[in-house]
């Protein structure tokens, strides 16, 4: 048996020796990577479509609702793009195009538009305008179709 003491030392100069490490070095193995992106747009497309059902008049405008998803919205547009570094291509099933890995600068530019869109949102929504909501919700679908347009395959890879 491995003394506890010596496995706590240990995980905790693996998190240590993690922390340092660029953030597109941070996942163990490229499958981690794929799953953090994945759960990262999941949770930002449940949120904005949350938003989308007030600004679209499916369910009541609620102010407050609606800017704690976009709070949601903005922290995760932040989150995905450090888990498309290379070799993450491979490791699962995903829906990324090969592209995505060519075109660094195209896929910053996107992701940096969609990260000032979506965080002007989540000021705007704090202002309690459903008009203005709408305008900013919009502006944010335009910036996720360009991005899915260019690099989001129809198909699942394996
Ligand atoms: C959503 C969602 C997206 C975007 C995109 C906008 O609600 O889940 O991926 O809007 O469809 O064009």
């Amino acid at each position: 048996m491995i003394p506890v003491k010596t496995l706590v030392l240990a995980a905790c100069t693996a998190a240590g020796l993690m922390a340092s490490l660029p953030a597109s070095a941070q996942f163990a193995k490229p499958e981690d990577a794929i799953k953090y992106r994945q759960g990262a747009f999941t949770v930002m497309g449940a949120h904005f479509g949350r938003i989308g059902a007030m600004v679209q008049g499916r369910v009541p405008y609620d102010a407050k609702a609606a800017a704690e998803n976009a709070d949601i919205v903005a922290a995760m547009a932040k989150l995905p793009w450090q888990a498309f570094g290379e070799g993450t291509d491979k490791g699962a099933p995903h829906r990324a195009k090969p592209e995505i890995w060519r075109e660094a600068d195209k896929v910053k530019a996107g992701a940096d538009k969609l990260v000032a869109d979506t965080a002007n949102l989540a000021t705007v929504a704090k202002a309690g305008n459903l008009d203005q909501l709408r305008a900013a919700f919009g502006t944010v679908g335009q910036s996720c179709k360009a991005c899915h347009d260019a690099y989001r395959a129809d198909r699942y890879s394996n």
